[in-house]
C-alpha cells in the first residue's frame, strides 16, 4: 500500500467509526410487502441462514447490546426490521432461512417478502450475505447467491464466529468461498471475516458500509 492508500484507508475506518457512533433507531419490522417501509435512503441488508449471526452483527455495527433481537434458537427474527443510521443509511436485519418455528402459511408469507425485498428495492446498495466461518456455504446460500446475481443486487460475503475457528481452517473456507464468489457476477470480491462477539472484524466492516451511506463522499 503506498502512503495515500493508506491515508484513504485511515480515512475509510474513521468515517465508519464516526457514523456507526451516531444514533440509531428502529424504525418499523415488516411481515408483509405492502408493509415494507417506503425506499429512501440508501440500505444495507443483512441476510443468511437462520441462527448465522445477522442480528448480533447489526447490534455489534452499532455498538448497542440489544437493537436488534438475538436469540440461541434459530428463528429468532422474524420481520423484516428496518433501522435508521443517523439519517443516512438505513439497516435492514432480514428473518433467517432454512429454519422455522412458525407455521407454515406465515413463514412462507415472510420468505415471499423477504424475496420481494431482496429483488426490487431500489434504495438497496448491498446485502451482506452472512456465512458461519465454520461452516461455509450451504445450498440455501448458493441459491441466494444465484438469486441475487439474477436480480443484479451487489452483495458481500461476511464470515460469522470467527472466534470459533482456527487460522487454518479460516483460510480454507475464505480460499474455498474465493473460488465460488468468482463464478458468480453480482458478487463482491472482498470476503469479510467478523466475530460480533469478539468485535473482530468489525470496524473494517462499518468503513465498507459507511462508504455507501448517504453524502459520505466515498465509492
Ligand atoms: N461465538 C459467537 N457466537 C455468536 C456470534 N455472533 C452471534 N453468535 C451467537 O449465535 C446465535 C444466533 O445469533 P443471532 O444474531 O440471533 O442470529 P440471527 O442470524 O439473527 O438468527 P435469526 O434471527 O434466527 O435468523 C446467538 O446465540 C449468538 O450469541 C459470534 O461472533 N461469535
Ligand atoms: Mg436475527
Amino acid at each position: 500500500m503506498t502512503t495515500e492508500e493508506q491515508a484513504e484507508e485511515a480515512r475509510r475506518l474513521e468515517f465508519g467509526r464516526w457514523l456507526f457512533a451516531q444514533e440509531c433507531e428502529f424504525v418499523f419490522g415488516a411481515t408483509t410487502v405492502d408493509s415494507l417501509l417506503p425506499p429512501d435512503l440508501p440500505e444495507v441488508a443483512f441476510a443468511g441462514r437462520s441462527n448465522v449471526g445477522k442480528s448480533s452483527l447489526v447490534n455489534a455495527l452499532t455498538g448497542r447490546r440489544t437493537l436488534a433481537r438475538v436469540s440461541q434458537t434459530p428463528g429468532r427474527t422474524q420481520q423484516i426490521n428496518f433501522f435508521n443510521l443517523a439519517g443516512k443509511l438505513g439497516l435492514v436485519d432480514l428473518p433467517g432461512y432454512g429454519y422455522n418455528q412458525a407455521g407454515k402459511t406465515v413463514a412462507a408469507t415472510w420468505g415471499q417478502a423477504v424475496r420481494v425485498f431482496l429483488k426490487g428495492r431500489p434504495t438497496l446498495r448491498r446485502v451482506c450475505l452472512l456465512i458461519d466461518a465454520r461452516h461455509g456455504p450451504n445450498r440455501h446460500d448458493i441459491d441466494t447467491m444465484d438469486a441475487l446475481d439474477e436480480a443484479a443486487v451487489n452483495y458481500q460475503v461476511v464470515l460469522t464466529k470467527i472466534d470459533k475457528t482456527k487460522p487454518p481452517e479460516l483460510k480454507r473456507t475464505t480460499a474455498a468461498l474465493a473460488k465460488e464468489l468468482a463464478t458468480h457476477r453480482a458478487a463482491h470480491p472482498v470476503i469479510m471475516a467478523t466475530s460480533a462477539q469478539e468485535g473482530i472484524g468489525i470496524p473494517e466492516l462499518r468503513a465498507e458500509l459507511a462508504a455507501l451511506a448517504e453524502g459520505s463522499g466515498f465509492r
